[in-house]
């Protein structure tokens, strides 16, 4: 709770005076006839609010330098919480989010009404990740319009303000993130103690799956199990083929914990051994990694950690006669090695060339995709970037061929 007042306030520092800034949690989204999608929280609302509830909605006010906050929820409908369980109480807001003035959603019209005509207000701002489709506006991009229109007001998007917050993760945020990791890790190993040819991807991606729910955490993104030439295809995600004998099996999975991510990438044999020509490859990817972990530092961009995967591969597996030439790294790694990590896979807050600082979390993840080797590597960890050096969260998940071989002939699938 004491975070979510210290995220707040660092928000109200970069409004401006006289304002007031809007973030909505968003709603439940139908499906088909009286089915909805299990209902996914507007990231910011959380980060700011830690409520996880359709239709609340945050509303800072700073006027004459003092802050105010207000959260709206749903009013208590008794006959459909019959039907779909309790909704949150005020007090139970209050508790979570640590914000004293918590109203119902049918006092927002009259609350926002009334502070408006005051003509106090110079400046809105609203979120526009994701709006309100409740019934205080149809759409949210017309809840900013009204404001425009109606009350002549300028209107900023609040998201980048909140995406520049939760680039830098706090204390709270790291052990989320350890914890999700943590999870992703046992549940690698499951995948891994029932890994073997003949059976199908989907079993490897139900092993994980299981030790997931057994924590209550769900899965980060649509995890990828890619045997063989598979793996060359970066989102496989049908994960329905046969696993061949001999061949790598590429993962990329991550548990969540209270919405934090993990991201992992490992690669690993088919049948608890690797060739030689897959452990020359693994080697070469594993050296890139321990190149651009190394080059986490403060101050450093993610286009030059990638720059260092190229230049490394294309010494490496020219030397190594993979390629003929540098200019075909390009056919065999195809993506960027690094993304920031935290509420979202692919977490907001990196702006193009920016030089990392502390407090970031990014992956570090590069691969190798040889489709005419019928083969595809790629090896993920999480970093979080110190003012004294990387630190790498995932590194006790096993990840080079002699760890991984060993694990695997001491467990043996039954
Ligand atoms: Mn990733």
């Amino acid at each position: 709770m004491k975070e979510y007042i210290r995220r707040r306030k660092k928000l109200f520092e970069m409004m401006d005076d006289q304002s007031m800034l809007f973030v909505f949690a968003g709603d439940l989204i139908k499906k088909s006839a009286d089915a909805t999608y299990p209902f996914e929280v507007n990231r910011n609302f959380y980060y700011l609010t830690g409520v996880d509830e359709p239709q609340a909605v945050l509303v800072l006010n700073k006027l004459n330098h003092e802050h105010q906050t207000w959260l709206f929820v749903r009013d208590i409908d008794p006959h459909l919480e019959k039907w779909n369980g309790k909704y949150m109480t005020q007090a139970q807001a209050q508790a979570i989010s640590g914000i004293d003035t918590v109203y119902y959603l049918s006092q927002f019209k009259g609350l926002l009404q009334q502070r408006l005509t005051r003509n106090t207000i110079k400046h809105v701002y609203v979120d526009s990740e994701r709006l309100s489709e409740s019934d205080i506006q149809s759409t949210g991009e017309a809840f900013a319009q009204s404001l425009r229109k109606q009350w002549l007001l300028p209107v900023n998007n609040a998201y980048p303000l909140i995406a520049g917050l939760r680039a830098i993760k706090d204390e709270l945020e790291i052990q989320k993130l350890k914890a999700a990791i943590d999870i992703t890790n046992e549940a690698f190993l499951a995948m891994l103690r029932n890994t073997q040819s003949g059976k199908y991807e989907y079993e490897l991606q139900a092993e994980f799956e299981y030790v997931l729910k057994k924590y209550n955490s769900k899965p980060a993104f649509d995890m990828i199990v890619a045997a063989g030439g598979r793996a060359c295809i970066l989102h496989y995600i049908e994960n329905d083929q046969p696993i061949e004998a001999d061949t790598l099996i590429l993962t990329d999975v991550g548990a969540t914990q209270a919405y934090y991510c993990a991201d992992i990438s490992r690669t690993f044999p088919s049948d608890g051994q690797f060739s030689d020509e897959q452990r020359t490859l693994m080697g070469v990817v594993l050296e890139a990694m321990d190149k651009v972990i190394e080059a986490c530092q403060v101050g450093v961009t993610m286009a030059h950690l990638n720059r260092l995967v190229i230049e490394h591969y294309q010494e490496r597996l020219v030397a190594l006669g993979f390629i003929q030439a540098a200019s075909e790294v390009r056919d065999v790694y195809y993506h960027g090695v690094s993304h920031m990590l935290g509420l979202d896979t692919h977490d907001v807050g990196y702006l193009d060339n920016a030089p990392l600082v502390a407090g970031n979390v990014i992956t570090v993840e590069p691969g190798l995709y040889f489709e005419s080797l019928n083969l595809g590597i790629r090896i993920e960890d999480n970093i979080l970037i110190t003012d004294a050096g990387p630190v790498n969260l995932s590194e006790h998940i096993i990840k080079t061929p002699a760890a991984i071989e060993n694990y695997m002939q001491q467990n043996k699938p039954i």
